[in-house]
């Protein structure tokens, strides 16, 4: 099978809307998330709306037995992976750096970081016999400087960038592209999760301020996607018109 894009954390948000675009653009898709329920119906409604092959590929991308699993147990007709959209990401919490939980620290920079970095590991190799390849990390603005309360997030999104940087120097003599996509201030699941589950909170976080959506997002990684073979859009920071930097934006009282 040709057109191959595998989307972690596609079970909402940003990865769930770039499921949707690419499907609409004739992509076939794999799903992966923590788990299946979600994944399942988006695949059900986007392979009875397209006509496209989606398949559900479960797994926590902080268990390296579990990718390596999941990715060994792929049909050989799923093999063919020509995009990795790298988007599985979280944070929890908005402490200082010297009161938050070690734990959920954890669980931010083993997903942000070390997931991501299996990912590309394990999936690039293939992309390089085959000559062919694009790796999409979603990065954020959050990785341009480090803003209050989000030191960890921050930390690990400036890895992303360093990670993204690092691999397109290491395919530098390769048809392969890198690109990191950093969104600003996006209204998805994202901020209930950083909150702890507080959802009255995440919600007036956007208050007075129109976000970006998951699908404005996903627009721009399509973009990336689709640009002839000799370009790559190494980079694209993406925020609200009422937005400037990780700190300052404009919100209406
Ligand atoms: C999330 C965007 O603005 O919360 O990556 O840092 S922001």
């Amino acid at each position: 099978m040709e057109n191959i894009v595998f989307i972690t954390g596609a079970s909402n948000g940003i990865g769930e809307a770039c499921a949707r675009k690419f499907a609409a653009q004739g992509y076939n898709l794999i799903l992966n998330a923590r788990s299946v329920d979600k994944l399942q119906q988006i695949k059900n409604e986007l392979t009875e709306k397209y006509n496209i092959q989606a398949l559900v590929l479960p797994f926590d991308v902080r268990n390296r037995s579990e990718i390596v699993q999941a990715l060994e147990s792929l049909p050989v007709e799923w093999k063919n992976i020509s995009i990795l959209i790298n988007n599985a990401g979280l944070v929890i919490g908005v402490d200082k750096e010297f009161e938050g939980n070690l734990d959920e620290w954890d669980i931010v920079i083993d997903t942000n970081i070390k997931g991501l970095l299996a990912m590309t590991r394990l999936l690039v190799p293939g992309m390089l016999e085959r000559a062919k390849g694009h790796i999409i990390n979603i990065g954020s603005i959050a990785g341009e400087a480090a803003y209050p309360g989000g030191s960890v997030y921050c930390a690990t999104k400036a890895a992303v960038k360093a990670l993204s940087d690092g691999l397109r120097i290491d395919l530098v003599d390769t048809p392969l592209r890198v690109t990191n996509i950093k969104p600003g201030m996006v209204e998805t699941n994202f901020s209930v999760v950083r909150y702890r589950g507080d959802k009255q909170t995440a919600d007036n976080f956007y208050k007075g301020i129109q976000p970006l959506t998951g699908d404005d997002v996903a627009e721009t990684v399509y973009f990336a996607a689709s640009v002839p073979a000799h370009v790559q859009i190494a980079e694209v920071l993406i925020m609200p018109t009422n937005q400037a930097t990780g700190t300052i934006s404009y919100k209406k009282q």
